[in-house]
């Protein structure tokens, strides 16, 4: 049986919160808006989504907070949308969201209770932020990939604080900067604090949409203030005692380049889970390996030591980077041992 917990102040307080919160919305009038308390229908985008809220942007650049009509279910950043604005806004909410226009992507991650989530809509491509600290990590790297190819948005990694590499690390970056370049994505280099690179990442996002994605405290937003006019995101130092990073950014937010592009800046995710994919597709997703998938003697090798394995066979001729092959067995490990119990 299950001890009994006691909740501490700061869980009661929560539960108690959320509690008149919920009293609150069901006796909230701007719930229940009527057809004449709205202004006539409109197009917007979604710059952030706040549980039953989101904050959108009409065509003249204002920013409102509205309420997402229940029907909607999913509502993310990027979203292009159809509002209504309220003629009296009521507390903070000054209109009504009342539909989702289709989406020509959407990047998603598999939520351990929820299944499948997306986290931003409409992308052009998908800036990887990896750094020297907390640490360089390609099979993070690799992870991040694999969503990118999965939802079939251009990746494109950047490595930042590049002021802190010291030679021996230097080395071992340009081997990897190398073995991306030769799969064929493109890598690049920057610092925002001695702003070395900032000018080429600048030229990347011009004219496209955009999202920073990558672990806590590789300074997404950090990046995002130095490339945008009149930004101040917060940020925060990574934790020297754990190397791990705080989650500063909270929610996505897209932000707009004068000169035309939009970027969101979204929240470091500790564990960027692949359960939802299956083992096929995270082979596929390897995109050097694509060329053999399918060749091997037996339909249902593992690439390991199986007889006729042609994907092992290019590792070993040298044709596939063994780092690569040995990340993508771990990740299946990881996937393994990882995976919610329901979608076993
Ligand atoms: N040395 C060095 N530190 C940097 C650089 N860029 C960012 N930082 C620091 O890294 C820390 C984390 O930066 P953030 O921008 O908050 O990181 P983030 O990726 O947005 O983190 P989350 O919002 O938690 O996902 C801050 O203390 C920054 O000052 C850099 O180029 N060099
Ligand atoms: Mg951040
Ligand atoms: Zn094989």
């Amino acid at each position: 049986m299950a001890k009994k917990q006691k909740l501490n102040k700061s869980q009661s307080r929560r539960i108690k919160h959320n509690h008149k919160k919920r009293l609150n919305d069901e006796q909230n009038p701007a719930l229940g808006w009527d057809q004449d308390s709205l202004g006539p229908p409109q197009s917007g985008t979604v710059i952030s989504r706040y549980g039953q809220h989101a904050d959108i942007e009409d065509d003249e650049g204002n920013i409102l907070r509205c309420n997402i009509r229940r029907t909607i279910n999913s509502l993310v950043c990027g979203d292009k949308v159809r509002w209504r604005r309220a003629k009296m806004s009521q507390n903070e909410l000054q209109g009504v969201i009342e539909a989702v226009h289709e989406r020509h992507s959407v990047l998603t991650r598999p939520d351990f209770y929820d299944g499948v989530k997306p986290i931003a809509a409409n992308i052009d491509q998908i800036l990887i932020v990896s750094s020297i600290l907390p640490e360089f990590t390609p099979n993070i790297i690799d992870r991040y990939l694999i969503a990118a190819e999965d939802v079939e948005i251009e990746p494109v990694i950047l490595l930042n604080k590049t002021d802190l590499l010291t030679p021996e690390l230097e080395r071992k970056i340009n081997s990897y900067i190398k073995l991306y370049q030769d799969i064929g994505y493109s890598f690049h280099l920057v610092s925002n604090k001695t702003q070395d690179g900032i000018e080429q990442v600048k030229s990347l996002l011009s004219n496209r949409m955009s999202i920073f994605v990558g672990q806590s405290g590789v300074g997404k937003s950090s990046l995002a203030n130095s490339l945008l006019p009149d930004c101040q995101i917060d940020t925060k130092e990574v934790s020297q005692n754990s190397r791990l990073g705080q989650h500063t950014t909270t929610v996505a937010r897209l932000y707009h380049f004068p000169s035309g592009g939009e970027l969101i800046d979204s929240p470091g995710i500790r564990d960027f889970g692949l359960w939802h994919l299956d083992v096929d597709r995270v082979t596929w997703c390897f995109k050097e390996f694509r060329d053999y998938q399918g060749g091997c003697k037996f339909r249902d090798c593992k690439h390991l030591n199986d007889p006729g394995c042609i994907i092992r066979q290019a590792v070993d001729e040298g044709h596939i980077d063994r780092r690569r092959y040995d990340s993508y067995h771990r990740i299946l490990l990881s996937m393994e041992a990882n995976k919610p119990a329901h979608s076993r």
